[in-house]
């Protein structure tokens, strides 16, 4: 029994480690201490560069430019990128009720992904046609930016 109980313990947290990253990913903010890997309090560019959409942001939220994100500034750009997120998912669902709302269009067989506004589309259609009327619709969807058209036909 002595046995067995540190191993159920230990299963127990390894579980919980696998599912961490997962966690602090979803929440909107936070997990500085993650990114901040010799704990000085700021983010350097180095210690940033792992997160493509922080270090795309790093200069831009960096608000007294000394080079470097405090955790305010960091926070900032956490809430931007999520605010990001928020909108191109609202305008992926928009795509689809467009194209669902559209007569004509096999909207189930085609997926939608939206990037800062730039749409997606893929999958196989039956025609030429619908996937020009696809292309169409979804350019008309407000937010859309640019629309990259990858249907094929079957
Ligand atoms: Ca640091
Ligand atoms: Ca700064």
């Amino acid at each position: 029994m002595r046995i067995i109980i540190p191993l159920v313990l230990a299963a127990a947290m390894l579980s919980s480690c696998a599912q961490a990253p997962q966690s602090s990913e979803s929440s909107p903010s936070g997990g500085f201490d993650k990114y901040d890997r010799n704990s000085d309090g700021y983010l350097s560019p180095a210690e940033a560069a792992h997160d493509k959409e922080l270090a795309k942001r790093f200069k831009r939220f960096d608000e007294n430019h000394d080079g470097k994100l405090s955790e305010k500034e960091f926070d900032s750009a956490k809430a931007d990128q999520q605010k990001q997120y928020l909108a191109d998912s609202a305008i992926t669902t928009k795509v689809k009720t467009a194209l669902l709302t559209t007569k004509g269009i096999p909207s189930f067989s085609i997926s939608v992904e939206t990037y800062e506004g730039h749409v997606q589309l893929s999958g196989q259609v039956e025609n030429r046609e619908q996937i020009a009327q696809a292309g169409k619709v979804a350019a008309e969807v407000s937010g859309v930016r640019s629309v990259r058209n990858d249907l094929r036909v079957k």
